[in-house]
């Protein structure tokens, strides 16, 4: 199916270099836009892949993606193979299961197929007569003053390319990034985490999902963390996060169950003892890092999009997200801009880059918090005082969760005012403090002996409560 693009066909032949997520939603973006789209990718067609290996199976899409999805009109088609997950189900040690909603009934986050995903951008950038994926072309080297591009192809020939601009979207190891880095006045910082993460599977029982389905599974455990997120096949991918260190520690079968029965008990028999002894050992632990860059464009010819612009660590499901909302950006300073790249690229590194990086902090900040002290006590405790305070002021106390997973408010905007109704929270504790102290001074002079017993809780309360606002 060949679909014509809106307004006649420029000339002008933009690059998409990388076809992952970013990349082939770009572009879909720069195709209906009436550009000559060109995208190379070092691997083959994943389409044609009987395996596609690669990170994490499966992710959590939220409102920035989907918005992004729409634009092209694939909101739909993703959706509807998306598995709906309306709340966190936090697993306690003991395997007590506890739900808390994310938020009023439209509010649910998707679990979707990576691959899939992939597959369907890229057949959709592929019904525009003026998009062409090359497969097999892995950019070696580029020129910023006249925008060459080498190819190495996977047979080991060499193939050359110009355009006139380069959308660089070959992820966190971005060969595009690197001649950013041999440039002058160009911010780069990258952090790899002590933690890698792990994927297991967990298969079906009796053909039927072996937890319920609608939930994002948590097992929050301090250092060690793992999720697991439905797949239509009725598997759960389960993700475990934890240090390198201690991956290393675990060397035997024994040693996993070991593991297992003493973090993540309630898995053992959903995982499967033998399938628990074996994947474990498929393959290593992966790594983590975040990465951060300005500016995301060099002249009018190059500009950075998705994990090569910011990769972030996965502790608020915001990757892909973040990388599909750049592609709205950039929409939009297109439109503004009359797609003169020349005012375009600079005020796009203007607008995104306090946010990309606001979300790679907020990121980084929910997995430092995360592994400090979120035990599922604290897990359940923290989103129930988040749910309670906004049914008390639901105009002024907004979840910074829910801002930044369904809502398209400025990420750096999100934190702001994460930050200001803190201050909010504070007076609001300063005032039932004080009145604590009127009504605990008032006891004390009545009830002396008593009161010990009631301060000492009090006190141990109170240094949570100090540890939530910091
Ligand atoms: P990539 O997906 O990495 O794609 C880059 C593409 O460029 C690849 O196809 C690669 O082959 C190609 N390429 C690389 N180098 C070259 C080259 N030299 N020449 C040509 N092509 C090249 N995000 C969410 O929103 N929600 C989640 O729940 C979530 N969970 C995650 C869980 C884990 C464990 C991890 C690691 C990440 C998670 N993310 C999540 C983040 C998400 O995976 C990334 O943000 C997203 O994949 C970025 O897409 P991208 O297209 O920018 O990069
Ligand atoms: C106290 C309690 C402080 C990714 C809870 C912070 C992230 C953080 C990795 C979840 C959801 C999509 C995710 C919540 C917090 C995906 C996510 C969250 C994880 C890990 C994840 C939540 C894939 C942080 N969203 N989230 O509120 O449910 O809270 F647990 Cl390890």
């Amino acid at each position: 199916m060949e679909k014509s693009a809106e307004g006649p066909t420029k000339k002008k032949v933009v690059a998409v270099v990388g076809g992952g997520l970013v990349g082939a939603l770009n572009a879909c973006y720069f195709a209906k836009r009436g550009f000559e789209v060109e995208v190379f990718e070092t691997r083959e067609d994943i389409r044609q892949a009987k395996i596609v290996k690669g990170r994490s199976i499966n992710l959590a899409l939220s409102h920035r993606g989907r918005e992004a999805l729409k634009h092209v009109g694939m909101e739909e088609k993703i959706t509807s193979q998306g598995i709906p997950m309306h709340a966190r189900m936090i697993h306690s040690p003991s395997g007590k299961q506890s739900t808390i909603p994310y938020g009023k009934k439209g509010q649910y986050i998707l679990s979707v197929d990576r691959a899939n995903l992939n597959k369907q951008l890229l057949t959709e950038a592929e019904t525009y007569p003026n998009t062409k994926l090359n497969f097999g072309h892995k950019l070696q080297d580029w020129s910023a003053e006249t925008g060459l591009m080498t190819f190495v192809r996977s047979d080991g020939s060499q193939d050359q390319i110009q355009a006139d601009l380069i959308v660089g979207c070959d992820g966190a190891f971005s060969a595009i990034r690197k001649q950013f880095t041999r440039r002058s006045r160009f911010n780069y910082s990258q952090t790899y985490i002590p933690h890698g993460y792990m994927e297991l599977t967990m298969p079906p029982i009796n053909g039927e999902f072996a937890m319920k389905p609608n939930y994002l599974h948590i097992w929050p455990r301090n250092t060690f963390m793992m999720i697991a997120l439905p797949n239509l096949d009725k598997t759960f991918t389960c993700t475990l996060f934890m240090p390198f260190d201690d991956f290393e520690k675990i060397t035997t079968g024994d040693e996993v169950v070991e593991f297992f029965q003493k973090y993540f008990l309630d898995t053992i028999p959903l995982i499967g003892l033998d399938a628990l002894k074996r994947d474990y050992f498929r393959l290593p632990a992966l790594p983590m890092v975040s990465i951060k860059c300005s500016p995301y464009h060099i002249g009018d010819k190059c500009v950075l999009m998705g994990d090569a612009a910011h990769a972030v660590v996965p502790f608020y499901g915001q990757g892909m997200n973040a990388g599909f909302e750049d592609c709205i950006v950039f929409d939009e300073v297109m439109d503004q801009f009359n797609e003169d790249f020349s005012a375009v690229l600079p005020e796009y590194t203007r607008v995104r880059v306090p946010d990309d990086h606001a979300i790679a902090d907020l990121a980084m900040y929910n997995y430092i918090e995360m592994r400090a002290h979120v035990n599922s006590t604290w897990f359940l405790f923290r989103k129930h005082v988040d749910n309670f305070l906004h049914f008390l002021m639901p105009k002024t106390i907004i979840p910074l969760y829910t801002m930044v997973t369904f809502t398209r408010t400025r990420y750096h905007k999100a934190v702001e005012r994460w930050h200001w109704q803190d201050k909010v929270i504070n007076r609001g504790l300063l005032f039932s403090a004080t009145g604590a102290v009127l009504g605990g001074s008032y006891l004390l002079i009545k009830n002396p002996p008593e009161i010990n017993k009631l301060i000492l809780p009090a006190e141990k309360l109170w240094s949570r409560v100090v540890a939530l606002r910091t």
